[in-house]
């Protein structure tokens, strides 16, 4: 059975789990509506793994016998900048994240609920993958500026990211 301490701060990792599918939405949205639909498309593919992420930390808390209780999901902004600014803020939201779920493997270790702690390792070793590759996208639009033909063809590569199995 699950520690009450524990199956919160699981429900708040939830929430911002959703939060990120939500926010990721809305970049997308934005993304196409200035006509790059291969960051959009990459942006969209990113919203529907935040919702598996929490899908998998519900089957967990229920496995454990714990009680999901969902909160609203806060309303993202519509206004995101340019690329390079969007893909920036999605850096910073990865690095905010990973710095969550760190905070989350350490109170279980404090707990020492090693179930969770190992369910949580998983999310550790997808944050790395995540801040890799958004820091590749990042590092890569600054390499060919917000003008001219690299953005395009940029987002013409991010249009052929596959959802994961
Ligand atoms: Fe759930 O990994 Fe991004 O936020």
């Amino acid at each position: 059975m699950i520690s009450k301490t524990m199956q919160d701060a699981l429900n708040a990792q939830i929430n911002l789990e959703q939060a990120s599918a939500q926010l990721y939405l809305a970049m997308s949205a934005h993304c196409q509506g200035k006509s790059f639909r291969g960051f959009a498309h990459w942006l969209r593919v990113q919203a529907g793994e935040e919702t598996a992420h929490a899908g998998r930390l519900v089957d967990f808390l229920l496995d454990r016998g714990g009680k999901l209780e969902l909160r609203a999901v806060a309303a993202p902004s519509t206004e995101f900048g340019g690329i390079i600014q969007v893909f920036e803020q999605t850096l910073a939201h990865e690095r905010s994240i990973s710095g969550r779920i760190g905070a989350l493997f350490e109170q279980a270790r404090a707990e020492k609920d090693h179930a969770s702690e190992v369910a949580l390792q998983w999310y550790v070793t997808e944050q790395v993958e995540e801040e890799a590759r958004v820091g590749q996208v990042v590092d890569h639009l600054h390499a060919v500026g917000d003008q001219g033909g690299g953005i395009w063809y940029l987002d013409s590569k991010m249009g052929k990211r596959t959802p994961k199995a």
